[in-house]
């Protein structure tokens, strides 16, 4: 069991990025279920991400898509966020809702394409320089539905084009993430399936492009942790998009549907000593809540991530590493068991009463009053929604 003191420690550091787009209205292709009180504007899911960070308070930033949180003045937006207790964090590109795009982004067949989505990620990075936000994130829906289609190794060369056109723009702070996703919604190939294709492009591009993991994005089955493992090995782990699936891309909320893992993960972060901000790891959401109440399911994810986090960091490393070294397996998988199956709940709530915070900072958000004001006061106009 490690210190207590240093576990805490470590937990009160570690921050966690809330998306813009978790505020809005979401669903499937069959059907998106409204909910009252959603934001209409990028400045209400600023105030929407406030309060998650209000009451967890490991929070401090909140991730934009554009053009989905388009504003005429971003410094404005950046200072609207700072006004709330947060800032603007990574700035995602869409590619992929133009009718432009049917056949592909930067990957198209078309010049003109690539050209105008090429436009639209060094305007991301103008953006970037307006909130001071760090990361670019790049995920492209380019591929193919049938063989033959178009040409694989062409689409890379365009592919690498594009980003090394993107790369040359960023300034020395800033950074570019390269999110890789197995299929969807091309479903013969994918441009940028798996790490190894981020990977390598990363490779070329040079330090400043790190390989951003979506848990959601693999196949059934996927050992996540020995990828993470592995990307923080060559020191190009970017960040995380953390979501749960049971089937495909679901998107549901951290931990929901395997806890285990993200305790897995969450591990491996911590062998690499990663969790501490200045490891350069963005762990973000990336969740969509279609049924469940859009603020609270947030909250929940974020004690989801913290929980998973602690579990890992009381795994009692030297233990651990004496039963490795002693070829113990029972003893070195007992190391891992025992951190996982200890209740972290009292630690969590301890550690929020010491930084001020309401021990349950579900039922917090409940009585604060701040449901209800949002259903009464955010009455006309265009609720948010995932693709507006
Ligand atoms: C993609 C990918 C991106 C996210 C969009 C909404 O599947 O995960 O990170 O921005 O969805
Ligand atoms: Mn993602």
């Amino acid at each position: 069991m490690r210190d207590l003191t240093a576990v805490k420690a470590a937990l009160k550091q570690h921050e966690i990025e809330l998306p813009s787009w978790a505020f809005g209205n979401s669903g499937t292709r069959f059907k998106v279920f409204g909910q009252p009180g959603v934001p209409r504007t990028p400045w209400e899911k600023t105030e929407d991400a406030g309060q998650v960070h209000r009451f967890t308070g490991v929070a401090p930033s909140m991730a934009v898509h554009i053009p989905w949180d388009k504003v005429d003045d971003y410094q404005a937006l950046a200072r609207y966020a700072g006004d709330h207790g947060i800032r603007i964090g990574t700035v995602n590109a869409n590619v992929f809702q133009d009718d432009d795009y049917k056949l592909g982004s930067v990957c198209h067949p078309d010049p003109r394409v690539r050209r105008k989505a090429v436009a639209h990620l060094l305007d991301c990075v103008d953006i970037m320089d307006a909130t001071g936000s760090r990361d670019l994130k790049l995920w492209f829906a380019d591929g193919t539905n049938y063989p033959g289609q178009d040409d694989i190794r062409a689409r890379q060369d365009r592919l690498a084009e594009a980003l090394a056109t993107v790369y040359d723009r960023l300034a020395e702070n800033q950074r570019m993430l390269v999110e890789y996703k197995l299929f969807e919604p091309s479903f013969y190939s994918t441009d940028i399936p798996d790490w190894g294709t981020s990977l390598l492009h990363c490779q070329a591009l040079g330090d400043q492009a790190q390989v951003v993991v979506d848990t959601g994005h693999h196949a059934p089955g996927t050992n996540i942790e020995f990828i993470v493992a592995l990307l923080l090995r060559a020191g190009r782990l970017g960040g995380f998009d953390f979501n749960s699936r049971f089937y495909a891309d679901d998107d549901l909320m951290v931990g929901a549907a395997d806890p285990f893992q993200l305790f897995r993960i969450m591990h491996e972060v911590i062998r690499a000593d990663a969790l501490r901000p200045a490891g350069g790891i963005a762990f973000m959401l990336d969740q969509c809540h279609n049924i469940e109440p859009k603020i609270p399911a947030q909250i929940r994810s974020v004690m989801n991530v913290q929980e998973a986090t602690a579990k890992a960091l009381l795994i009692d490393a030297d233990t651990l590493a004496e039963a490795q070294r002693a070829g113990d397996v029972l003893a070195a998988n007992a190391a891992m068991m025992d951190a996982y199956n200890t209740d972290v709940r009292p630690l969590l709530a301890e550690l929020r009463e010491e930084s001020g915070l309401d021990p349950d900072p579900v039922a917090a958000y409940r009585r604060s009053g701040y449901p209800e004001k949002i259903v009464a006061d955010r009455v006309g106009g265009t609720p948010a929604s995932w693709g507006a």
